[in-house]
C-alpha cells in the first residue's frame, strides 16, 4: 500500500524537493498551494498531473483541517510559512500568524484526525534562527534557544508547541532544526541566490554592481535536495524527536561571493564589483551559525552529500541558463568560458 504525504508549502523550494523525493518512494503525494490572483506554480510546474494540489492557507483553520480529513495522510511536512528573515521586522504580525500559529493550526487539524483514530506523523521545518546570535558554537539540540528576529520568535512558538502537542496529546509530531540550505530554486531575496544571479549578469554584461549587506555575517549553508531526505528519515523513526540538520562547516556572505565569482572565472570579483548599502543591514543579525548534526548522523543515518562549492557552481549556472532564455546557444555566455572581454 501507498504511503500519502500531505505537504504545506509545496510550492516552495523545500517543498518542491520533498514532493519529487515522495514521488519517487512510491507516496501519493497531496500539496497545499496559495491561492494567487496570478497563479504561479513555477517549482513545480514538471509535476503536474503527478501531484494533488489544493487550495489553502495557514490563517485558515476551516479549510486545513477539511483538507486533513479529505486526505488522511499518513505524513504530513509543514512547510509552509513567511520565511525571508529580512522581511519579518516589517510584517511581524503576519509573519508570527503565519510561521508561528499556522504550524500550529496544521497541529490542531492533525489531532482532530487523530481523535478520529487517524493520527499522521507531523514533521515541523523550525530553524537555525530558533539560536540567536549565540555563543555556543556549534549549535546542537541542547543548545539554548534565543531567538533575535520576528521570524525567530514565531518558529520558536510553532517549536514549543510542536512539543507540547507531542507530550500532551501523544502525537507523532518531530522537528527538524535546519540550518541554512540552497539551491538553484532559492527564492531572489536570500543572499546566496541574490549573489548566484548577480554574478550571472555580470559574466552576460547586464549589471555592474552587487550590492549587498553585512558581508561577514557566517552560514552554514547546505543544499536543500539533501535537507528533504533528512526530513523524511525524521518521520520514519520509531519515536519522535528533533534533529539539527546542517553541514558542520560555516562560510561568509563574502566566501559565498568569491566561491560565485571562481565559478565563473572573474578574479578579485569581491574587490571589483560588489558595493555596501546600508538597506541590506538587519536591525539585529546573527554573526555565525554552525551546525553540530551529530545526533541526526547517528540516529538518522544522514548526511549532506553537496559540497559547498559544487552548490555553488549549480545555482550559478542556473541562473546563466535562466537569464539567457531566448539567447541562440552560440552565442550563449557559458560556464567555463567566460568572455574576458565582458569581465
Ligand atoms: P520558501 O521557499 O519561502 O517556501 C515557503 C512556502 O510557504 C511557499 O510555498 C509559500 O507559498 C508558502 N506560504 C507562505 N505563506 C503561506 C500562507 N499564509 N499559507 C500557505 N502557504 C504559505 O521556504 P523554504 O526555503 O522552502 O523553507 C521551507 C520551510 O523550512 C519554511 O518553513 C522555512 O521557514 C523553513 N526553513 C528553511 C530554511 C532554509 O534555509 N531554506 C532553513 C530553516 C528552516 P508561495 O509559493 O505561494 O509563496
Ligand atoms: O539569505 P538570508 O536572507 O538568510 P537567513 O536570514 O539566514 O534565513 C534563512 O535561513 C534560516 C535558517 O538559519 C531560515 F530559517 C530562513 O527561513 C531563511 O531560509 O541571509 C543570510 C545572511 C544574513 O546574515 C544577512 O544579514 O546574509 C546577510 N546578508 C548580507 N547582505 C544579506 C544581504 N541577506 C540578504 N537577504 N540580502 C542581502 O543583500
Amino acid at each position: 500500500m501507498s504511503k500519502t504525504a500531505l505537504i504545506s508549502g509545496c510550492n516552495g523550494q523545500d517543498g518542491s524537493y520533498l514532493a519529487e523525493f515522495l514521488l519517487e518512494k512510491g507516496y501519493v503525494v497531496h500539496g497545499l498551494v496559495r491561492r494567487n490572483s496570478t497563479p504561479n506554480h513555477q517549482r513545480i510546474e514538471h509535476l503536474k498531473g503527478r501531484l494533488h494540489l489544493h487550495e489553502s492557507d495557514l490563517t485558515d483553520q476551516g479549510s486545513l483541517t477539511r483538507i486533513m480529513f479529505e486526505v488522511q495522510p499518513d505524513e504530513v511536512y509543514n512547510l509552509a510559512a513567511q520565511s525571508f528573515v529580512g522581511i519579518s521586522w516589517d510584517q511581524p504580525i503576519s509573519t508570527s500568524d503565519v510561521t508561528g500559529l499556522g504550524a500550529v493550526r496544521v497541529f490542531e487539524a492533525a489531532r482532530q484526525l487523530q481523535v478520529r483514530g487517524a493520527g499522521p506523523r507531523v514533521y515541523q521545518a523550525s530553524t537555525s534562527e530558533l539560536f540567536g546570535d549565540t555563543l555556543v558554537t556549534p549549535q546542537n539540540e541542547e543548545t539554548p534557544l534565543k531567538p533575535h528576529s520576528p521570524y525567530g520568535a514565531a518558529k520558536l512558538y510553532a517549536h514549543e508547541m510542536a512539543g507540547i502537542y507531542r507530550k500532551s496529546h501523544g502525537m507523532f509530531i518531530a522537528c527538524g532544526i535546519l540550518f541554512n540550505h540552497e539551491s538553484e530554486r532559492r527564492g531572489k531575496e536570500f543572499v546566496t541566490r541574490k549573489i548566484t544571479r548577480t554574478v550571472a549578469e555580470i559574466l552576460v554584461g547586464r549589471a555592474d554592481k552587487l550590492m549587498l549587506g553585512n558581508v561577514a555575517a557566517a552560514r552554514d549553508w547546505g543544499y536543500a535536495p539533501d535537507y528533504v531526505e533528512a526530513m523524511w528519515l525524521t518521520l520514519q523513526q520509531e519515536q519522535p524527536d528533533d534533529f539539527v540538520i546542517g553541514t558542520g562547516v560555516s562560510h561568509t556572505v563574502k566566501d559565498f561571493v568569491e566561491a560565485a565569482f571562481d565559478a565563473v572565472g572573474i578574479i578579485d570579483g569581491f574587490d571589483r564589483y560588489v558595493g555596501i548599502d546600508e538597506k541590506f543591514f538587519r536591525p539585529v543579525d546573527i554573526s555565525v551559525l554552525l551546525a553540530d548534526a551529530t545526533k541526526a548522523r547517528d540516529a538518522l543515518d544522514w548526511e549532506p552529500k553537496t559540497p559547498f562549492k559544487t552548490m555553488v557552481r549549480r545555482m550559478v549556472a542556473s541562473d546563466l541558463d535562466e537569464i539567457q532564455v531566448g539567447v541562440p546557444d552560440s552565442e550563449r555566455v557559458k560556464l567555463n568560458d567566460p568572455d574576458p572581454q565582458r569581465v
